[in-house]
């Protein structure tokens, strides 16, 4: 073999050591100090110097950390000394007589604990020589694991050497690995990219991570290990678990911050308390809280049962998790008209709440999910969101078990259900007539930007329902004085305001009366083309898909969504109700056609800035040239309008140097009103 030069040789080093400084910054302090790209670079001439001398390579080396050729099965391992699993607690009085049992064995008044969130994900087992990482193993049975060196390898978070000049020369390091919350969505987020399954939650994806053949593959997993403490050490460690995990932090490795010393059974419970409470907050899974006796000393006094020791215990918290049969789907129809398959569950309980309905999303997901009537699935409760279907047990699906379709009529009031081509979801087409999109219906006829009828809140629309003054907005223009009087808040001054603002809204514009509709995919500006193109409302209702998408902006989708909601006999219904309750607007035919100078904006020019909310950049644009307008990216002397919304630039600043008018939002809506 080439000899290998000095300077190589020193200089390797130095960049080994470089490396696993930057990488234990990263990891486990989760603090780096310099780039990627620089961590790279520094990679890259350290495996450029192991190719050119081989010798160099060790197993220790930061390059094998990517991974290695696949193996063709695990080995086995045996632990120096064995991994013991833990006795559970249920309840507080569980933990109560674990304290006392305690107090009573080792004759003391107050046992000092130390607690620290349980870890769901898979335990692992670390053999150290002389500061080297020599084997790593999982749990598995106790006694016996199986070899993942490689895939332990590839860990940013394991010290391939310790940080010490001291090393003990054999000791067996233990902790949990786990996938962080947001590293899983990163995750699977990629694999959604690529076409692959999803993984149902973290805990599955870690074991599945670590238990690859191809350790390549273990290296693209973003697996954290957590250690929570030692098996067999060759030299003396300090007295107390608290001191041997401080003791491991130092020596390189993630210690979970949380970690803490508790004072008797009180101290427990408090502690469990407050990791129910932040619950949510933690980036990782935990299925419980773990309480150690902090004196190392009298473990070997307290010694164990069959499986776990006497000096620990794991106080578990509500399971978020649970299986269960699904009866039946049941499309539910929200107040936008989405339609959400929902599974209806045999009554369970999950994080000490039962549950009996769970959301399977969207069409796609029951597909991708293979979820079928008569499975038992696997629903997950996390925090206040709905509960989730997350997967079937496919080894209990019975052989009649049903796959489940979109219904094509909505369930609710029997208008046709679409998918339009860009949505997940499917909807149903009745926005106007259907009862379960009435408030959301009502809401957005009288917003300000469409019918314009002031003092009709949410609230008030909600108890107009409720009591079945209103059921379509036509009901709107019935309403009378003793409809008013009496719901919440509503005095004679507010009820005969609110029935002047109805009144007045008769008159309106076409334009805002179709954008009122509240058909899906048309917004302010479409209305407007529509209106402007059609010039009234038979013929727009009368267009097909062919003659809607010769209007400005509007494409296939947009089109099938109007001749949609125009099809449904129920909408036409309730658009025949508003025309007999006077809604009326100036009859296009009767105004001559402006020419290109009598535009109200002929001549204008503007610039945007910062963000619209009502439109997007296109549609802001395209309104004021269809009002004859001009746009231009700079400001100077020439403009005449800067609109600014949310977040303006320099523009904004340079305006008001010029003395340009600025134009905030609500100001520009009203310009381009016409
Ligand atoms: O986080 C865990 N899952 C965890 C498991 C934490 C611990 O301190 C453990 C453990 C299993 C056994 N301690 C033992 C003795």
């Amino acid at each position: 073999m080439a000899e290998v030069p000095q300077q190589a040789r020193s200089r390797a080093a130095s960049l080994r050591e470089q490396l696993e400084h930057h990488n234990y910054r990263y990891y486990v302090l989760d603090d780096p100090e310099i780039s990627d790209a620089e961590y790279d670079r520094l990679m890259d001439e350290l495996q450029g110097l192991e190719s050119d001398y081989p010798a160099l390579k060790t197993p220790s080396s930061p390059t094998q950390r990517v991974g290695a050729a696949p193996l063709s099965e695990f080995s086995e391992s045996r632990h120096e000394t064995p991994m013991q699993s833990l006795a559970n607690a249920f309840e507080s009085g569980d933990v109560e007589d674990f304290d006392r049992r305690l107090r009573e064995s080792l004759g003391v008044d107050s046992v000092e604990y130390v607690g620290e969130p349980k870890l769901d994900g898979t335990s692992i087992n670390l053999h150290y020589v002389d500061g080297a990482l020599v084997e790593a193993a999982t749990r598995g049975d106790g006694e016996v694991g199986e070899d993942i060196t490689a895939n332990a390898r590839t860990i940013g978070s394991i010290p391939l050497q310790l940080r010490t000049d001291q090393p003990p020369a054999r000791l067996e390091v233990r902790g949990e690995v786990v996938i962080r919350h947001r590293d899983f969505e990163r995750l699977n987020q990629t694999r959604l990219e690529r076409g692959e399954r999803l993984f149902a939650n973290p805990r599955n994806a870690a074991a599945g991570s670590l238990r690859q053949l191809d350790s390549r593959i273990t290296a693209s997993r973003p697996l954290t290990l957590f250690a929570f403490g030692i098996g067999h050490c060759s030299e003396a460690m300090p007295k107390t678990h608290y001191a041997v995990l401080q003791q491991l932090r130092e020596w390189g490795f993630l210690i979970n911050d949380r970690v803490e010393r508790l004072t008797g059974a009180a101290g427990c419970l408090d502690y469990h308390e407050r990791l129910v409470e932040d619950r949510e907050q933690l980036d990782y899974e935990i299925d419980g809280a773990v309480y150690k006796v902090n004196d190392r000393s009298v473990w070997d006094r307290l010694g164990s049962t069959a499986r776990a020791p006497r000096w620990a215990l794991a106080h578990k918290l509500p399971a978020r998790e649970a299986t269960t049969l699904l009866e039946d789907i049941i499309p539910s129809v929200g107040r936008t008209g989405v339609i959400t398959p929902v599974a209806a569950l045999s009554p369970v309980e999950v994080g000490g709440v039962t549950v009996s309905r769970a959301t399977l999303h969207n069409l796609d997901e029951v597909q991708r999910k293979d979820v079928r009537v008569g499975d038992t699935v696997m629903i997950r409760r996390a925090g206040d969101v709905i509960p989730e279907v997350v997967s079937v047990v496919a080894s209990q699906r019975p052989a009649d078990a049903r796959p489940w379709s979109m219904p094509e009529r909505c369930p609710v009031c029997g208008s046709d259900v679409v998918r339009l081509d860009d949505e997940a979801a499917h909807r149903c087409m009745g926005g106007l007539f259907c009862p379960a999109q009435r408030v959301g219906a009502i809401m957005h006829f009288v917003s300000r930007r469409a019918m314009d009828i002031d003092g009709l809140g949410e609230k008030l629309v909600e108890q107009l329902v409720e009591r079945e003054r209103v059921a379509t907005v036509v009901d709107l223009y019935r309403l009378t004085r003793s409809d008013l009087l009496g719901l919440d808040r509503m005095g004679e001054k507010s009820s005969d305001n609110l029935l002047k603002a109805i009144a007045a809204s008769r008159q309106t514009t076409l334009a805002r009366f179709l954008y009122a509709l509240g058909i899906s995919q048309v917004g302010e500006v479409t209305a407007k083309n529509l209106a402007g193109h059609f010039a009234g409302l038979e013929p727009l209702m009368a267009a097909d898909e062919e003659a809607l998408v010769e209007v400005p902006d509007i494409g296939p989708v947009v089109a099938e969504s109007i001749t949609r909601f125009f099809a449904q006999s129920h909408n036409r219904e309730v658009i025949d109700g508003l025309i007999e309750a006077g809604v009326h607007w100036p009859d296009p035919q009767s105004q001559t056609a402006p020419g290109a100078d009598d535009l109200p904006l002929a001549g204008k020019t503007f610039v945007l800035t910062g963000s619209l909310e009502a439109f997007t950049r296109d549609e802001a644009k395209a309104r004021i040239e269809q009002l004859g307008g001009k746009v231009t990216s700079s400001v100077s002397g020439k403009t005449d309008y800067v609109v600014a919304g949310a977040d303006p630039g320099s523009k904004r600043d340079k305006a008001e140097a010029l003395g340009v008018t600025l134009l905030d939002e609500a100001a520009f809506g009203d310009l381009i009103e016409q």
